[in-house]
């Protein structure tokens, strides 16, 4: 062994050099107490797990309601993403668009790197540095990636163990030179000698997520949270696989992907994108209600698509993750039976609250309220407490972390690594109001179109104001890596690229599940019931269901849509496909402010596309 690799205490498996080096460099800024790497064993993840219990930062739950199973509670300043606090460094300032904030990288490393009161000096102190390899896609396959974090918390690394494909095998897959993304996480506290640490170590004043396109490295100072901390998931399979596809000619993108079996046993893949806290893992899982028999549908992802161009034409798409990062509220054994079932064992749960036998319940998982609870910040909770002060006994943005192999309707082809073909896309927003249940595009080009004038009610996924409604292109906003507007062209082209290879194009649809009626309340019935409208597309595929024109695209009328075992009426269809003109108007006017902001290298299809629609409407 090379003198630096002692230096780092890596293991004698460890064989690239690039990546000793690194953590030989970054462990001199850092100045962490140790040194760990993970090598991915179960052994290690009971061991890690046991020794965040011992620091409190873990509860283990009662192993014979739920075995296996820990419940953290985070620093209420740190419970969710921070939209203001992520920074896309591109050299340019053009490069990361109107719609992420952006920093010059000089100015960004000076502030974290280089500095002299740069945040990562010695951000370490006093806490263990965990190497922790991973594999965004089944290892070694030609759509997968790689990328090690370097963290400072232990609920980082058995996050990972669950949500990717972690460890030694990772190592071994990168040999002497394989290339990876370096991802650098600390919580931004430092312990000084003899100091006591805390159960949910972070800083609650400051945070910094930051990305570095052209060198591809993620920098996370401050959180643990979530899609701050677990670099794998936004940060890597999002924000920077979107510059590399860009380059590369292939798709990163904030989807589910599903199979979709019907009783003839024909298959089909679907890609869906909506916004954080949408019903993304709920649609992934979904289970086809009463008078679908024979009917199947199973989740290859439920969060993130990396979609890849094949020699045949088609798009190819796997999922990066291995895990599942879910929202715990409104998750129950009637909206997503599949889900309730993955959560029996082997989870870890953030920010849920504690029953007195020491099981998890968060708001709506049992329509009895338990009597006493300790809720997700440790205080008591009754239901008379609730109703008096609102309180609730989970946070909104409450959630899960469990291994997808614990999923009842996991697809056999999920860890395939040539991916699944994608027969359809899906672009949902959450909206009370103006956008249909469902619209097929005529053709890629309006398929593009609502994809990037998708708007949604903002939720608890994201630190802010939520029910707000704002623009989310592709699902994307959060996430995206470089400019909106070349993004939007990235689609188009591909497109036109995949037309002229005389391949067929997935159809694209746009889908809202959420219109509520006059009495606020939703119309639609969703979760199970969604499959009337997944039957309906893939009718259309097959050149089989009918559908109507109207101004937006082409949607079903009540006739077309199988209502086998559900009550539901002709006006109440009508309340939640119909295209109201007023509201239309004051839509377009809002798709027109974000061409707007987007002005700059705007795709001219883009407001040709709003052009037709509004002579269409106004006909
Ligand atoms: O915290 S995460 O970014 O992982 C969850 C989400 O916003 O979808
Ligand atoms: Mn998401």
């Amino acid at each position: 062994m090379s003198t630096t690799a002692a230096q780092v205490n890596a293991p004698a498996y460890v064989k690239n050099t690039k990546l000793i080096a690194w953590v030989a460099e970054m462990a001199a800024l850092l100045q962490p107490k140790d040194i760990v790497w993970c090598d991915g064993s179960t052994e290690e993840y009971d061991r890690l797990c046991a020794q965040l219990v011992a620091a409190g930062s873990f509860k283990k739950l009662n192993p014979e309601l739920r075995p296996n199973s820990y419940l953290a509670w985070t620093h209420p300043s740190d419970v969710a993403r921070v939209e203001d606090r992520t920074y896309i460094c591109s050299e340019r300032k053009e490069d990361a668009g109107p719609t992420n904030n952006w920093c010059d990288p000089a100015e960004m490393r000076a502030k974290l790197q280089t500095g002299e009161q740069a945040l990562f000096k010695g951000a370490m102190k006093g806490r263990t540095l965990y190497v922790v390899p991973f594999s965004m896609g089944p290892l070694g396959s030609n759509i997968a990636h790689i990328g090690v974090e370097l963290s400072d918390s232990a609920y980082v690394a058995v996050n990972m163990k669950l949500m990717t494909r972690m460890g030694r095998g990772v190592i071994d897959v990168l040999g002497t030179d394989g290339e990876f993304v370096p991802c650098v996480h600390t919580v931004g506290a430092p312990l000084a000698e003899g100091q006591q640490d805390v159960a949910w170590p972070c800083n609650p004043d400051t945070k910094y997520i930051v990305h570095y396109p052209s060198t591809r490295e993620i920098w996370s100072y401050g959180s643990g949270y979530g899609g701050n901390a677990l670099l794998g998931k936004k940060c890597f399979a999002l924000r920077i696989a979107s510059t590399m596809g860009r380059e590369q000619g292939w798709l990163a993108e904030h989807m589910l992907l599903l199979g979709v079996t019907n009783p003839e046993g024909q298959k089909y893949h679907v890609a869906a994108a909506f916004p954080s806290a949408c019903g993304k893992t709920n649609f992934s899982m979904l289970i086809p209600p009463e008078g679908y028999k024979g009917w199947k549908v199973t989740t290859i992802g439920d969060d993130i698509a990396w979609i890849k161009p094949a020699a045949d034409g088609k798009l190819y798409a796997i999922n990066p993750e291995a895990g599942y990062f879910g929202v715990a509220p409104g998750t129950n054994t009637l909206t997503n039976f599949n889900c309730m079932k993955s959560l029996d064992r082997d989870v870890i749960f953030t920010n849920v609250a504690l029953t007195d036998d020491g099981d998890v319940w968060w708001e709506s998982m049992t329509d009895e309220l338990p009597a006493h609870l300790v809720d997700w910040q440790g205080k008591d909770w009754t239901p008379q407490i609730a109703k008096e002060t609102g309180a609730k006994a989970a946070h909104p943005n409450a959630r899960f972390t469990v291994a997808a192999t614990n999923n009842p309707a996991l697809d056999p082809e999920w860890d395939n690594p040539a991916g699944v073909p994608i027969d359809a896309f899906i672009f949902g927003g959450r909206r009370s109001t103006t956008v249909p249940l469902v619209t097929e595009a005529r053709d890629w080009t309006e398929g593009v179109y609502m994809a990037a004038t998708m708007g949604s009610e903002t939720t608890a996924a994201a630190f802010g104001a939520q029910g707000v409604v704002r623009r989310d292109p592709f699902a994307m906003l959060p996430f995206m890596g470089y400019n909106m507007s070349d993004y939007f062209q990235h689609w188009l082209n591909l497109g036109s690229k995949l037309a002229a290879s005389g391949a067929q194009l997935p159809k694209i649809y746009c889908v809202n599940w959420f219109r509520k009626g006059a009495d606020g309340k939703f119309v639609w019935p969703g979760y199970s019931e969604n499959m009337r409208v997944l039957e309906w597309m893939l009718g259309r595929l097959q050149g089989k269901a009918h559908g109507v024109e109207n101004a937006f695209g082409v949607s079903p009328t009540y006739a077309d849509i199988n209502w086998n075992g559900l009550n539901f009426t002709q006006e109440q269809f009508q309340s939640v496909i119909g295209i109201d003109k007023a509201s239309w108007e004051q839509e377009l006017k809002l798709h027109d402010e974000l061409f707007t902001q987007l002005s700059h290298k705007l795709p001219a299809e883009m407001p040709a596309t709003k052009a037709k629609l509004a002579q269409r409407l106004a006909a």
